[in-house]
């Protein structure tokens, strides 16, 4: 099954690691994979050389059964070893190099050098607080009470062809997505939606799984309070019974 098949099934629970934060994160897969990942990101603003990253998802495919995706923070960020790659567009950056600069020079290298690799055009917006990732791709992310805004990008993405919408807080955000704002984008979107950054708890999971979105990321709480994992997977577990 192709990895955006399998994204567009019922709300799963990905994973982030990102290996330059985390030298552990052989230890962080193990703990989110017994907890029930469906899936793991690999990637993170800053990034890695991609001979490292090759090494990494090698590791990561060893102990791994669930899909292995690359979320690149550069283009330098990827490797054939996974099963797939989010193709960002950070759709609410200031810099077009952001919105279609990197992706010219990603495409022309995925397309020569990676040809099997399954890549998901994914429109990336960034909202609310928008960590690292907003201020690192000069974003201006969304206010927190506009949810109509969300819409109107994630209705540009679908118009523009995208495969996926991705609405990031940013990680190790202070709030999550607002739950109006899952749901209003959720109402006009026929494709698959990834919510992440700021998720630290089973309630909160819980509430943005109601609002059927197709992926939920976590990647903070696996470094800092990995028990939490077994509940977060749980709690959305609970609400989208496979
Ligand atoms: C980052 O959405 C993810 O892209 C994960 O965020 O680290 O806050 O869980 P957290």
């Amino acid at each position: 099954m192709r990895v955006l098949e399998y994204l567009s099934e019922g709300v799963k629970h990905f994973t982030l690691i990102d290996p330059d934060k985390s030298v552990d994160y052989i230890k962080i897969a193990k703990i989110a994979l017994e907890a029930g990942t469906d899936g793991i990101l690999v990637g993170g603003s800053l990034g890695i050389p991609s001979g490292e990253l090759d090494d990494v998802v090698k590791e990561l495919k060893l102990i791994s059964h669930v899909p292995i995706v690359l979320f690149p923070g550069t283009i330098c960020q990827i490797t054939q070893r996974a099963d797939a790659i989010l193709f960002l567009s950070v759709l609410n950056s200031q810099d077009p190099y952001f919105i279609v600069g990197a992706q010219l020079q990603g495409a022309v290298i995925l397309a020569k050098h990676y040809p099997n690799l399954e890549v998901i055009s994914t429109a990336y917006i960034l909202v609310g607080d928008g960590g690292a990732a907003g201020y690192l791709s000069m974003a201006r992310p969304l206010p927190l009470k506009r949810p109509e805004i969300a819409v109107a990008y994630a209705l540009a993405a679908r118009y523009m062809g995208f495969n996926a919408v991705y609405l990031e807080a940013g990680s190790g955000a202070p709030e999550p997505v607002p739950i109006p704002m899952v749901r209003a984008v959720r109402k006009y979107l026929d494709r698959v939606l990834i919510v992440g950054g700021g998720i630290r708890s089973g309630a909160i999971a819980e509430q943005i799984a109601r609002e059927r979105p197709n992926v939920i990321v976590t990647g903070t709480i696996a470094e800092e309070e990995p028990e939490k994992l077994r509940e977060i997977v749980r709690s959305i577990r609970n609400v989208v019974k496979p």
